[in-house]
């Protein structure tokens, strides 16, 4: 019994036709309407249809609201054509545009560096995120109870002490001097994670550009020479650098480097904290316990290396006061660097 009827309906829904929207709304409210539709009504019925019957019964019925559906898309397309014609729609017109997108100032500022370096004939290398402890820690003259190991500190995969977030893009540059005898001239550029609270100024997820350079007679001078190079060109000409003694587990000696504040000239103002100085980076010369764990004769070659944040030299360049804004995806900050 039921089972006609819905099949009746069926043909009734197949038939009908119109060029009129009202008609083709009160059509969709007839059978579709969460009240008193046709279809909704039978929809609820359902529980009252005979074991034996519910499948084909079932059938039937979600048939008859595909139907419903897809006859009342139909007609709206075609009244929306219809209508398209008549007000002598124009196919030689040019589409709708879509919004140009902008590059993430991250992107911007890692391009830039990077084209620098390249100037001077560094390549570009990259290599995993998911690393494991002998390219991130060991190969890197990290003793065995560095503090930079901890788990505080780092991220470890699976509780596992040997597969890790990398905590810095050397890694990179150890997978190159596995592959490569030198001389090597490369900056890796990449995401980077460590284990730490977000704030203004700290990310568990920020980007680096690590260069690296392994020659014979690569000297302290070539360093200072090639950063000097990168200052100028990245932060304008009459930049100048300064260096501070420092420390890092794979070179030595070490040193921080600052550029001189482009915002000041120097004078002192509250960017650079009345010092006229910016911190940028951090370099020195490759440990050869470093050269020697991977191989390369540190009797014969001599290496500079040095590594930079890319969000701190883009909070630099563009005044940027919290790190987070990097990493929100809000539109109305990443639409002020289109173009
Ligand atoms: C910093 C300091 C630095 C390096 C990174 C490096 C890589 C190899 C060998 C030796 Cl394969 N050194 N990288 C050297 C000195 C400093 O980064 O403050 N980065 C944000």
């Amino acid at each position: 019994m039921m089972l006609d009827k819905a099949k009746e309906l069926l043909t009734e829904v197949e038939a009908f036709n119109s060029e009129n929207a009202e008609e083709i709304e009160s059509f969709r409210i007839k059978y579709l309407s969460k009240k008193g539709g046709i279809v909704t009504e039978l929809f609820k019925d359902f529980k009252n249809v005979p074991n034996e019957q519910k499948k084909e019964y079932g059938q039937i019925l979600n048939q008859l609201k595909n139907t419903v559906t897809d006859k009342v898309s139909f007609l709206k397309q075609n009244l929306k054509s219809k209508d398209d014609v008549k007000i002598g729609l124009d196919l030689t017109l040019p589409g709708d545009s879509f919004e140009n997108g902008s590059r993430h100032p991250i992107s911007i500022v890692r391009n830039e560096i990077s084209e620098i370096f390249m100037r001077l004939g560094f390549t570009i290398s990259e290599g995993p995120e998911i690393e494991d402890d002998l390219h991130v820690f060991s190969a890197l003259n990290f003793p065995p109870e560095h503090p930079a190991r901890d788990m505080q500190d780092t991220f470890f995969i699976e509780k596992n002490p040997d597969i890790l977030l990398r905590t810095h893009t050397s890694s990179v540059q150890v997978r190159v001097m596995d592959k490569q005898k030198p001389p090597i001239r490369t900056i890796s550029p990449g995401r980077v994670f460590r284990n730490e609270a977000i704030s203004a100024r700290a990310h568990c997820i920020f980007h680096q550009i690590e260069g690296l350079y392994i020659d014979e007679n690569v000297s302290f001078a070539d360093l200072k020479q090639t950063l000097e190079y990168f200052a100028e060109e990245f932060f304008g000409k009459g930049t100048r650098i300064r260096l501070r003694p420092s420390y890092f587990p794979f070179t030595e000696p070490s040193a921080e480097v600052d550029v001189s504040c482009s915002l000041c000239g120097g004078k002192g103002c509250n960017v650079c904290k009345y010092t006229g100085w910016l911190e940028i980076l951090g370099c020195g010369m490759v440990d050869p316990n470093v050269l020697e764990s991977n191989n390369i004769d540190s009797e014969k070659y001599t290496g500079f290396a040095f590594g930079m944040g890319i969000e701190r030299i883009a909070m630099l360049k563009y005044g940027i006061k919290d790190l987070r804004l990097f990493f929100e995806n809000d539109l109305r900050f990443l639409k002020q660097f289109q173009g």
